[in-house]
């Protein structure tokens, strides 16, 4: 299990003016660094990987979670690692949190031979039990089912571990959602269920996905506690996943906990956002950036000095260009590796022209006789053959 990596060194406290208030939310000094490193980590490797998804050297899409950088953290940190989180493309930062490494996500959104997927899934579609993240699916709500299961077996093995699943504003529409949540909720499973309200699903804006006034009423209709709070505020979003998460652990079964924020970019990369007001994504990236927000927490609330920001600032600059350099020297995956997982024993057949890249297979034993007018066994007959054919 990997433990959580100290944002910024051994040094408790902040140098510069510094206060006597108690830490908000029970976090020591070095943990409320480290919620910037996790936040600051996301971005910056989100930047990066514009970057390369600019050059063409992203194979896909690009789904970035600008905006929610406090809401995949703050989530995410409240867990242990024996815990198990089921992420979507929007929580690159819970995956990081839980032990994603930025070099495997540059290799998996490039597509190389050894990505996590070994380049046959894309970008943070990829999961590792032994760090606590599930691999995630595209159908949306389908993980909630999925998440019930696991936390199942938690509880029928005895063990006080606790699953937290993510859904979009979006898959709490779905047939999935539904059935999932209310399996866990009678289950008393160990579970935290985190609606993500975004304000868009897709091109959908909420209000016309649901006439539900929140999200979290919808926690009334299962029977369980819901909460909700400031999903760009990172200690709002810690404190009341971590409420969710000790009740989980101490016996009490499923939460619903909905997070508040806005989705600055679109679904992805290529989404032009001409569907969203104008003058809506300035207001949040002016009024409520949940970095420049907790920025301004550290810095005057809670004491800490620039240095303390600048001295994270940079190594995570530092450890993006490092693991940007290692990804790019990787190779492509080799055509045959496609095959490697897939059966349970390799396959007998030899290779096909197109997985050895022999063009004689091809002419051998893949063209159908009349195909065209040349044949590579027997040339000349063949192109009698048409010629006669066509008289
Ligand atoms: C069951 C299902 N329906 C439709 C889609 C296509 N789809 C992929 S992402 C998406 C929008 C998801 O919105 P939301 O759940 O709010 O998550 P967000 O992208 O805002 O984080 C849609 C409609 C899908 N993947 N699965
Ligand atoms: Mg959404």
């Amino acid at each position: 299990m990997p433990t959580r990596v100290a944002a910024s060194g051994k040094r408790e406290k902040g140098t510069g003016k510094q206060r006597a208030e108690a830490s908000p939310a029970g976090l020591t000094r070095a943990q409320l660094l480290e919620l910037y490193y996790w936040m600051r980590l996301t971005r910056t490797l989100e930047e990066r990987l514009v970057a390369l998804y600019r050059q063409t050297k992203v194979i896909g899409g690009l789904f970035r979670s600008l905006g929610q950088e406090a809401d995949a953290v703050g989530s995410a940190f409240a867990l242990r690692p024996e815990d198990v989180l089921s992420p979507l493309i929007r929580n690159l930062g819970s995956m990081l949190v839980k032990g994603a490494t930025p070099v495997e996500i540059l290799r998996q959104y490039m597509a190389k031979g050894d990505s996590p997927t070994r380049g046959r899934e894309l970008n943070i579609h990829f999961g590792d039990t032994a760090r606590g993240f599930i691999g995630q699916i595209s159908p949306l709500g389908d993980m909630v089912p999925v998440m019930a299961g696991v936390t199942l077996s938690f509880k029928m093995r005895n063990e006080r571990r606790v699953g937290l699943v993510y859904v979009g504003d979006g898959a709490t529409s779905t047939g999935a959602f539904h059935e999932g949540i209310n399996f866990a909720a009678v289950e008393r499973c160990p579970l935290v269920i985190v609606v993500e309200n975004n304000g868009y699903a897709y091109s959908t804006p909420t209000r016309s996905q649901t006439l539900a006034k929140q999200f979290v009423d919808k926690a009334i209709g299962y029977g369980i506690p819901g909460e909700q709070a400031d999903g760009n505020d990172v200690i709002a979003t810690y404190e009341v996943t971590k409420r969710a998460v000790d009740r989980a652990r101490s016996g009490e079964g499923v939460s619903l906990v909905e997070l508040i924020t806005y989705r600055r970019k679109g679904h992805a990369e290529h989404d032009n956002q001409s569907y969203v007001p104008v003058g809506e994504i300035d207001r949040w990236a002016r009024e409520n950036d949940p970095i420049d927000r907790y920025v301004a927490r550290l810095r005057t609330e809670l004491g800490f000095a620039d240095d303390d920001l600048r001295v994270i600032d940079d190594r995570v600059r530092r450890e993006i260009d490092e693991a940007t350099e290692v990804a790019e020297r990787s190779a492509a995956p080799e055509p045959l590796d496609a095959l490697l997982g897939v059966y349970a024993s390799p396959p007998a057949q030899q290779p096909l022209w197109f997985r050895s890249g022999q063009r004689a297979a091809v002419d051998a034993s893949e063209r159908a006789e009349g195909w065209g007018s040349y044949s590579a066994t027997n040339g000349a007959a063949s192109d009698a053959r048409l010629a006669r054919e066509n008289d």
